[in-house]
């Protein structure tokens, strides 16, 4: 076995990074476990376009038949849509068992970070990162992310953590593992579904050219490690906080009560929100990834320049 064999880089990916053109790469675990099939699939399609409109070429990442595939087809992204929650959900400590087994695996942010970085694909765009969780002194619940963040040399633009998790302790975690949180024109860190929180982030950025200036050093220095560059979710598509936290309350009661652990923890969280704000909260989360690849794209274009 060589990685050539288990590594599938489009040819349309291929030739883009062969010509330093920007690329960004965007994850699967979004689609099978992020949302309800068939937004899933439309809303990961229409990222495609909005990539490409914004002058760059996506990269979509999944495993497929145990094969790391980079630039993933149209149909694959349906397949992975429909399958849903019945796709592996894959992070770093599944990829070698997914390989030897050949079978299929939904990308989480640091699998995807992983095989970007594999492909020499530098800008990654995504909903919301993993992070600490609450109750995390006594679950130990940490998502691999995290650590991913603090040695693959990928940058994750996101719209900051969902407040299913413990802001405080994701950022001073991130803060320990050496990882640079940007804000994006903001001073705090977003929320997800709302633009602000109680917590600063490292450094306020207001440019995709100086976002990727600072990539490139964190490059030049041979620094092991990502960043994680935060985007406030549009004003127009933001939710009340107070609201959002009362649902969110609940859906980590519920969580609590039926025992939910490990990896099923994220995806139940989600779908639970989903459900408790009537799709509310669907269509504010599919509004800020676009609001994201706009980004990304965006700071991958000022990289292929600089
Ligand atoms: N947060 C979201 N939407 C998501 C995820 C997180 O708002 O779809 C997914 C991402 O793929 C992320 C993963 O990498 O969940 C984190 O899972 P865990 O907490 O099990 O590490
Ligand atoms: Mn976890």
């Amino acid at each position: 076995m060589n990685l050539k064999n288990i590594l599938q880089i489009s040819p349309e990916v291929q030739k883009a990074l062969d010509e330093n053109r920007p690329v960004v790469a965007l994850e699967s675990t979004i689609i099978s476990h992020g949302m309800p099939y068939p937004k899933n699939v439309e809303t990961a399609l229409k990222v495609e376009k909005i990539v490409r409109t914004n002058g760059a070429v996506p990269a979509t990442i999944a495993i497929i038949g145990g094969i790391l595939t980079v630039g993933i087809s149209n149909e694959q992204i349906d397949y992975l849509g429909q399958k849903g929650t019945a796709v592996i959900k894959a992070s770093r400590r599944d990829i070698p068992i997914l390989v030897s087994k050949k079978e299929d695996g939904a990308t989480t942010v640091a699998a995807t970070m992983i095989i970007a970085q594999l492909a020499g694909i530098k800008v990654f765009a995504t909903g919301g990162i993993g992070g600490v969780h609450r109750g995390a002194e006594t679950t130990m619940d940490i998502s691999a992310d995290l650590e991913e963040l603090a040695k693959t040399n990928v940058c994750v633009v996101c719209a900051g953590a969902k407040s299913i998790l413990d802001l405080g302790l994701t950022m001073e975690y991130l803060e320990t593992r050496g990882v640079p949180v940007i804000g994006y024109k903001t001073e705090t860190l977003p929320a997800f579904y709302s633009r602000e929180s109680d917590f600063k982030v490292t450094y306020k950025i207001d440019s995709p050219l100086e976002i990727a200036k600072a990539i490139k050093a964190q490059d030049t220095l041979n620094f092991n490690g990502g960043m994680v560059v935060t985007n406030p979710i549009p004003e127009e598509f933001s939710m009340d906080s107070k609201y959002i936290s009362s649902v969110i309350d609940k859906a980590l009661i519920e969580a609590n009560e039926l025992l939910i652990k490990g990896k099923d923890t994220t995806p139940y969280l989600l779908e639970k929100i989903q459900q408790l704000s009537g799709g509310k909260s669907l269509e504010a989360n599919i509004e800020l990834v676009y609001n994201n690849v706009k980004l990304g794209a965006k700071i991958a274009a000022e990289l292929c320049k600089l």
